[in-house]
């Protein structure tokens, strides 16, 4: 055998390993595992959501980020839908009261849909529907629901 075929059959032999070990660990990490397969911004502002009307399927974990492009705190309350696996991510809500943080945080853990964020800022609420339904949700800062941030979420 001559060096240059030795060469090329070490090249070979190298090329090979790189391309098994890029494609081989790949089967491993696809798949959902665990996130949301339902995600929405729902805006608030004065005085309105937007959109009013969600859809959720039963079951299904949601991503459900409410955004408040207004010029006041607003709030989404949906504590009446029953969920589960309900956490909330409070680190963009803005400068909002302590005990409205609170309430927030235990309405989480109590398994009720409740999201709140002061002007400009965001709040992300992940949960589990359990069960089929409409459901109002509202914003129940003084006023603001009596103007017209109301809106349904059906649960099918
Ligand atoms: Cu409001």
């Amino acid at each position: 055998m001559s060096g240059r075929k030795v060469l090329s059959l070490v090249v070979a032999c190298v090329l090979g390993a790189i391309v098994l070990a890029a494609c081989g660990p790949t089967g491993t990490s696809s798949g959902g595992s665990g996130s949301p397969s339902q995600a929405i911004t729902v805006k608030g502002n004065e005085f309105k959501f937007e959109p009013n009307q969600l859809t959720f399927k039963a079951q299904a974990p949601v991503s459900l980020t409410f955004q408040n492009t207004g010029t006041v705190d607003h709030e989404l309350d949906l504590t009446a839908m029953p969920a589960k696996s309900v956490t909330v991510d409070l680190s963009k809500a803005g400068n909002i009261p302590a005990d409205m943080k609170n309430t927030v945080q235990s309405d989480a853990q109590a398994g009720k849909v409740f999201a709140y964020a002061a002007a400009g800022g965001q709040t992300t609420v992940t949960f589990t529907p359990t069960q089929a339904g409409s459901y109002s949700f509202a914003c129940n800062l003084p006023g603001h629901k009596e103007a017209g941030m109301v809106g349904t979420a059906v649960v099918q």
